[in-house]
């Protein structure tokens, strides 16, 4: 499209921010500069890149796009939701000082902070904000707060502008994780967050092709520091990953509607399964978070944890019986995925301390793609029929 992008839908925003037509051919789609440097004109004189660790053009539509979406003034991207995680930590909090984590967070993530950073001198308290509010968990020198919400894989729902305050009272930054919600059903810039943190990897790219994070921020401070730890660290995505992004963003807000549509169908089913002890979906009214959800999410999208009778044995089976649903870790793409926290994605976190935190052995984590629904709820009762 032609001129500013100023005051359009997020639909429009999504297909058009940061993607003129290609100056030189017309070209619609932003080209994929598969490129390492650029010429200069005089030495230091050049037309705006000059090493693709710093800027690429393909990159810098992305990020432009990515922070139009999360109403952010800035996005930088990364090589993985790790590597933006890390870089944005590592930016922020000085050496040996506090954070406050969820205690249900991605076990990767956990991971990081538990097994890299804590024994380098960084201290972390993991709290549940269910029962511990986060005006006594965030204390005086707390640095950062870390929160996912909805949490991966339990469906916490954790009140964003809550923790918010309780930060900035004593003078510390917060960091959301928004890679469940996406900006299309939660915008945490807007309740406060200093930071928005995404797997790009999961619903924002959607298809499964790439690995990629970002983060997206507003304070022009805070933004030349990670921007200069950004080409420092130099985690960066590739040009074709940045690509793909770009592409998979220009339908995240159909793909999440359909997402929410036949999670929300399969979350009723189970519901009066009776082979399910428990389902994770906050949209839902029996769901302890339901009205902080209704609160703050605008929708929620098509995950949901549930706890299957029978233990690790049966859980085990179960995911190794779908047919549609596919055994792998990762989530948000258009294909439904399943898997168990246990046993994968959170393998990497003590098992009493996962018991303690509520991932039970027999906890199964579906993402619910975008293929018929009553094909999906037919395979997962196939599933129970054959694990019974
Ligand atoms: O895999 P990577 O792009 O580095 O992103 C890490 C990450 C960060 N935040 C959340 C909420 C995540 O779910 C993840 C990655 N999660 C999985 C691979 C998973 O299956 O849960």
């Amino acid at each position: 499209m032609k001129g500013s992008t100023d005051g359009l839908h997020f639909d429009t925003l999504a297909i058009h921010t940061g993607q003129p037509a290609e100056p030189v051919t017309g070209a619609v789609m932003t080209p994929i500069f598969q490129v390492s440097t650029y010429a200069q004109d005089q030495v230091g004189s050049h037309r705006g890149y000059e090493y693709s660790r710093t800027d690429n053009p393909t990159r810098s539509a992305l990020q432009a796009c990515l922070a139009a979406l999360e109403g952010a003034k800035h996005a930088l991207s990364f090589a993985s939701g790790l590597a933006a995680t890390d870089t944005l930590v590592r930016t922020f909090v000085p050496h040996g000082g506090h954070v406050v984590c969820g205690d249900d967070v991605y076990g990767g993530t956990y991971r990081l902070f538990d097994k890299v950073y804590r024994p380098q001198g960084w201290s972390f308290d993991f709290v549940d904000f269910r029962s511990t509010p986060p005006e006594i968990a965030i204390r005086p020198g707390t640095r950062l707060v870390w929160i996912e919400t909805p949490t991966n894989p339990l469906l916490k729902v954790i009140d964003i502008a809550r923790v918010v305050a309780a930060a900035h009272a004593v003078g510390a930054k917060v960091a959301v994780d928004n890679t469940f919600a996406t900006p299309v059903f939660q915008r945490p810039l807007a309740l406060g967050a200093d930071y928005v943190v995404h797997s790009t990897t999961k619903y924002l790219n959607g298809h499964s092709d790439v690995v990629g994070g970002v983060v997206m921020l507003s304070d022009e401070d805070d933004y030349a520091r990670l921007k200069f730890h950004q080409n420092a660290i130099g985690a960066v995505p590739g040009p074709m990953d940045c690509f793909l992004t770009l592409r998979g963003l220009k339908t995240l807000s159909v793909r999440m509607a359909r997402h929410q549509e036949s999670g929300n169908r399969l979350v009723e089913w189970l519901l009066q399964h009776p082979d399910v002890a428990t389902v994770a979906s906050p949209l839902h009214p029996s769901h302890p978070d339901h009205e902080i959800a209704r609160r703050q999410m605008s929708g929620f999208g098509g995950m949901i944890s549930f706890e299957l009778r029978g233990g690790l044995d049966r859980a085990r089976a179960f995911v190794a019986a779908t047919r549609i649903f596919t055994l792998a870790e990762s989530l948000g793409g258009v294909e439904s995925l399943i898997e168990t926290p246990a046993l994968m994605t959170h393998a990497s976190i003590e098992p009493e301390k996962r018991r303690a935190i509520g991932i039970a052995d027999g906890l199964i984590r579906l993402s619910v793609g975008l293929e018929h629904v009553d094909d999906l709820r037919a395979d997962l009762q196939r599933a129970f029929d054959l694990t019974r």
